[in-house]
Formats: structure tokens, C-alpha cells, sequence
């Protein structure tokens, strides 16, 4: 498999170009599901050790159903898949670029849950108009084994979030190990309580740095946390900012990483409800790369969990 690896704002993408699995045509929905029944194996190839890692986002390049979209995108992790990802866009973005594939401008990305408007500014920035986003509880209170009462809210921007204030853990990466026993904890509360689809868990704390709103920490489905604000849980925050009166239309929203890295994001409201999210943030390339897969090798397909 042919692959380019970025970072953005610290949190890995390997965007797979090549010699990914044969998923056929149609919805890239659908084409998702093919790929978690039949191919599986290909993903825990890229994603896990020992090529991988456990904060190995991939990102298959997919022919897009709709020829408005300049490309397809099927996003993965170490356990499975994803509905969109903010920073896997951004990554994917500057690696076409850099290969050619993107001109600097506006183009049309389709995601298994929708179609998002990308901008390369034509350096290591993207601007990402990110599906429609919106909050489905407010004030969410659950018990959680050793943690006691929690609140918080549930809102989707691409993936499903649970937001909630930290409880007084510094947003700090020496912390790292409470934070993710405590997200953990708190998305078996939130997925026991009638929300099983919660997969990402955000805490929020005050920034560190002059010129930012908030910090975050933001726990994924496979335990690994995101170096990075997070695309799709910054976009879940706004839509939250944004019900509460919070944030006004068209303003900027500086969100924090655990590392400091930063997205800046901005929303219209929707005629419909929830909100139209625009996060930017920047990607660098780390490798060009060959992945080899050697059918001798017992851990050909990665080591899965
Ligand atoms: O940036 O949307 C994002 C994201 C989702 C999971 C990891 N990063």
C-alpha cells in the first residue's frame, strides 16, 4: 500500500493512496460497511502495530459517488471507523496537495456522513466547512462507578461526543492516565444510559496560552487520546456554544489541544437547526512510504486488541 503520514496540530493521519481494499462503487457508506465486513484486516494493517499505533488515524482515498467531490475518504482507527475527522480532512488535504491532486482553493471532500467543503490555503493550513452539527441533550447527568454524579451534553459534529467540564484534572499531558481511566469511565455511564452511540469523550478546562477560548482533552473510541483539538469534537463544542448563546455567529473560537496545538473555529446557524461548522487548523507531512504486507508474517494484518 502507497501512504502519506501528516500530523495535524501533533495527531497522526496515514492517508492510504494505494493498494487499499477493492470496496466497488456506491454510497460511501456503504462502501464503509463492505470495508468493516469483508476488509477489516486491511485497517487493522495500517492502524495497529507494529506498522500502526494506537493513535494511528487512517485514511482510505475512496473514487467519490458524487463528481463534485474532488475525493472520497473513508476515516479508521485501531478499533474501527469513523463517521468524519477533522483533523484526518486536514491531513488529507495537505497530502494531496502536496502530490498535486489539490489545487490551493475550495473543493468538495465526501465522507461517509456527508459531503464537507475544504479550503487549502496552500501552505500547511486547511480550512474545513465540516458536516451540519448539532446538540441532542443538554445537561446530561450520569453516575459513574468512582466518579460520581457527572453533567454534560451530547452533540454530534461528524462523530458522536459526550462534552463535559473537567472535574478539576489539569488538561495536562503528565495527567494523561487519569484522563483517560476518567473518559473511559464516563462513556460506559453515557453509553449505559441510553446513548450507546457516544464514542468520544471531551473535557474542557481553560486555555493555556494567551489568544485561546478553552483546552480540551478528547478520549477516542480505542483509548488512544487526540494530540489535537479535535475537528469533529470542536465542531461538537460550537454547536454547544452556540444553543447556549455563548458564541455569536461568524465569531472565532480558539480551541486547545492537551499539547497546546490549536484549530480556530467559526459557525452559521442552520435555517434547520444545529449549526454549519468551519474549523481551520494546519497538517504537516512526516513520510512517503511503502507499507509491505507479507502474507509469512504472523503479524501481516497488525496486532489487534
Ligand atoms: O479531528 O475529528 C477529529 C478526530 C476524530 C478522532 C480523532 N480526531
Amino acid at each position: 500500500m502507497t501512504v502519506i503520514d501528516t500530523h495535524t496540530g501533533g495527531e497522526p493521519t496515514r492517508v492510504v493512496l494505494s493498494g487499499g481494499p477493492e470496496l466497488g462503487t456506491g454510497p460511501l457508506r456503504e462502501r464503509r460497511e463492505r470495508f468493516a465486513g469483508r476488509f477489516d484486516r486491511f485497517r487493522s494493517a495500517v492502524a495497529n502495530e507494529p506498522r500502526g499505533s494506537d493513535v494511528t488515524v487512517g485514511a482510505l482515498v475512496c473514487e467519490p459517488e458524487d463528481a463534485t467531490c474532488a475525493a472520497g475518504v473513508i476515516f479508521f482507527n485501531n478499533v474501527g471507523y469513523l463517521g468524519m475527522c477533522g483533523h484526518g480532512t486536514i491531513g488529507l488535504v495537505v497530502a494531496l496537495g502536496r502530490l498535486g491532486r489539490l489545487r490551493p482553493g475550495e473543493h468538495r471532500i465526501e465522507t461517509p456522513v456527508g459531503i464537507v467543503t475544504v479550503t487549502w490555503h496552500g501552505d500547511s493550513r486547511v480550512t474545513v466547512l465540516n458536516v451540519p452539527s448539532h446538540r441532542a441533550r443538554k445537561g446530561l447527568t450520569v453516575e459513574a462507578p468512582g466518579l460520581g454524579a457527572v453533567t454534560g451534553d451530547v452533540a454530534w459534529g461528524g462523530n458522536w461526543f459526550f462534552l463535559a467540564e473537567s472535574p478539576g484534572l489539569a488538561l495536562r499531558l503528565d495527567r494523561v492516565e487519569e484522563l483517560t481511566d476518567y473518559c473511559w469511565r464516563l462513556r460506559q455511564a453515557v453509553n449505559a444510559q441510553g446513548f450507546p452511540e457516544v464514542d468520544h469523550v471531551e473535557l474542557f478546562g481553560p486555555p493555556a496560552a494567551p489568544g485561546a477560548h478553552s483546552r480540551n482533552f478528547v478520549l477516542c473510541p480505542g483509548r488512544a487520546y487526540d494530540r489535537s483539538p479535535c475537528g469533529t469534537g470542536t465542531s461538537a463544542k460550537l454547536a454547544c456554544l452556540a444553543e447556549d448563546g455563548k458564541l455569536e455567529e461568524g465569531r472565532e473560537w480558539v480551541q486547545e489541544s492537551i499539547l497546546g496545538s490549536r484549530f480556530t473555529g467559526r459557525y452559521r446557524r442552520r435555517a434547520e437547526g444545529g449549526i454549519e461548522p468551519a474549523i481551520t487548523g494546519e497538517a504537516f507531512v512526516n513520510a512517503e512510504t511503502t507499507l509491505l504486507l507479507d502474507p509469512a508474517d504472523p503479524f501481516c494484518w497488525g496486532i489487534r486488541k
